[in-house]
């Protein structure tokens, strides 16, 4: 199809740009962290979003180098940030089926420097679908190693609470779709409080995402949800724009 010969020249690599959307704990608005979302601009097509080259990545094989260049870029910026700032970058189910995905994980964070306690991996449930022995083996290694992971749009996969007994995930990341009908929707809005009530149980930490109006951060304060991103706060940027924001935080 139509993306898949651009994304395999290696040269589109050098198009590839990390953009940051920064996280903010409720309660004392401070950022937290940032996420990292990859941006590709190619050349006569334009921007193209992750939602289409992501899968065309997956599929072709590609998204093991791609996932690694993401990481090895993510750690490298890191270092521009503050300390106190954890990064989070996506995973694909893909990449946690190889054979060495923890090992180039920790080889990253190695020739980087970044302390593995400021990286966060957020894994999605899909990678559960299948058999998820090797997945697993790699998160239980890494987070031996002190790196954190989150679990990605919680709540939109088949047997979301089945997935939370087979890992210590150290964060739940509630879904935009609950978030987008917390204030239309009294079911999604006993989900999310449900959710929140969960994870203090299990001791996981609570993001919002999607996060776009003053009333949504409200319900998610008074259902004792600990952070949030989104574009009520901002959307996602490059480094430099990120670091200016920081720089000029109330
Ligand atoms: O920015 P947004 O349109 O930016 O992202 C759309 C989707 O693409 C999200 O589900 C996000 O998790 C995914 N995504 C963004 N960057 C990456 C990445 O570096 N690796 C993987 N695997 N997914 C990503
Ligand atoms: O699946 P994941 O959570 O990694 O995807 C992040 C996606 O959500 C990115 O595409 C990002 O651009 C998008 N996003 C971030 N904040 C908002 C928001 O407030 N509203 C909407 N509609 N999308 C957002
Ligand atoms: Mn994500
Ligand atoms: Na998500």
């Amino acid at each position: 199809g139509g993306l898949a010969p651009c994304i395999e020249v290696p040269d589109e690599v050098g198009r590839l740009q990390l953009h940051w959307q920064p996280r903010i704990a409720i309660d004392g608005w401070q950022v937290i962290g940032a996420e990292a979302l990859l941006r590709w601009h190619h050349g006569t097509l334009g921007s193209v979003p992750p939602s289409e080259f992501i899968p065309i990545a997956e599929e072709s094989g590609l998204i093991e180098a791609l996932g690694q260049q993401v990481l090895a870029r993510a750690c490298m910026e890191a270092l521009r940030l503050p300390a106190h700032l954890q990064v989070s970058v996506n995973v694909s189910p893909i990449q946690l089926r190889r054979a060495h995905f923890a090992d180039s994980v920790l080889q990253e964070l190695h020739a980087s420097g970044l302390p593995a306690e400021r990286l966060e991996l957020e894994i999605t449930e899909s990678v559960f679908i299948a058999d998820a022995t090797l997945p697993l083996r790699h998160l239980h290694q890494l987070r031996q190693c002190g790196v954190q992971v989150a679990l990605d749009d919680f709540g939109t996969g088949y047997s979301s609470l089945a997935y939370l007994r087979r890992f210590p995930f150290d964060t739940l990341k509630i879904d935009r779709a609950f978030v987008r009908e917390l204030m239309s929707r009294h079911d999604a809005r006993a989900i999310v409080q449900t959710i929140i009530e969960l994870a203090r149980t299990l001791g996981m930490h609570t993001l919002a995402e999607g996060v776009e109006e003053p009333a949504q951060l409200q319900l998610l304060r008074e259902a004792g949800c600990e952070a949030i991103q989104g574009w009520l706060v901002a959307r996602p940027m490059p480094l430099d724009e990120l670091r200016r924001l920081l720089a000029n935080w109330r």
